[in-house]
């Protein structure tokens, strides 16, 4: 069977907090995507080159030393800048369909809500580095953070606070829920792009209603 033609790269994100099931998903959608004979693209923020892979080790590095939420803010949009230049750009423009595990909508919930920096001015710079590339699909997995969290690290809701976890992760619960509120602003929003998927059902359902959506997209 001939593979199915694009007429034009189809860029998708994926978005939610700590353990909502973000990159299992993207596994399951790719592998389902490539077995129908798409080409598919892989992708993470921050990382996926060579400059952002470093900067994702600074950004996650569990240390003592603090970092200016507009530091911080800065290193996420460098490797952005540079994942769109080297990755997401070309794969585009070679009709793939890009899956990539956070983008832009991180950054607003993250830096804008959570640190604090303000929803629209981060969006406003976001939009400035990307210079128009901007997501077709959004799957926003929802999750209660405390859940995501136990997940992310293994254990029971109840053992928050008892792990090794990295330098965003280890925030309190507050500042999981205000990412989970933000997510939620920008779903009110925008439903049509950035859809709401709810990541507590088992994650065969969440494939499949993923899947419902990317189809209607392609
Ligand atoms: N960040 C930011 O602040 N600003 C930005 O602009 C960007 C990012 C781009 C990236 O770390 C960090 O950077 C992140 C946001 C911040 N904060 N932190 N930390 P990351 O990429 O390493 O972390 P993550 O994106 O949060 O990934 P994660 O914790 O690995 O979560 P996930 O990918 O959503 O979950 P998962 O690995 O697919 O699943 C977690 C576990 O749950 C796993 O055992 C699964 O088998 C299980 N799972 C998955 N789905 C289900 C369902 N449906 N039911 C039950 N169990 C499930």
């Amino acid at each position: 069977m001939a593979p199915p033609i694009l007429r034009q790269g189809v860029f998708i994100t994926f978005e939610g907090g700590e353990g909502a099931g973000k990159s299992t998903l993207i596994e399951q959608v790719a592998s389902q995507l490539a077995s129908q004979g798409y080409h598919v693209v892989k992708t993470r923020e921050p990382g996926s080159t060579f400059l952002g892979e470093h900067i994702r080790s600074l950004l996650l590095d569990h240390s003592e030393r603090v970092v200016s939420p507009y530091s911080e803010l800065c290193l996420f949009l460098a490797a952005r800048a540079q994942h769109i230049q080297e990755v997401i750009t070309p794969s585009l423009e070679q009709r793939k369909i890009v899956l990539c595990d956070r983008f832009n909508d991180s950054t607003i919930a993250y830096q804008g809500a959570a640190r604090g920096l303000g929803l629209e001015k981060v969006e406003h710079v976001c939009n400035f580095i990307c210079q128009g590339v901007q997501p077709h699909l959004t799957l926003y997995l929802d999750i209660d953070p405390a859940i995501g969290l136990s997940r992310a690290r293994g254990d029971s809701p109840q053992k928050i606070g008892e792990h090794d976890l990295d330098r965003i992760e280890s925030e309190g619960i507050e500042f999981h829920r205000l990412i989970r509120e933000a997510f939620r602003e920008i779903h009110e929003k925008d439903p049509t792009r950035f859809r709401l998927l709810d990541a507590s059902r088992p994650q065969p359902v969440v494939t499949a209603e993923a899947m419902q959506a990317i189809r209607a997209q392609l």
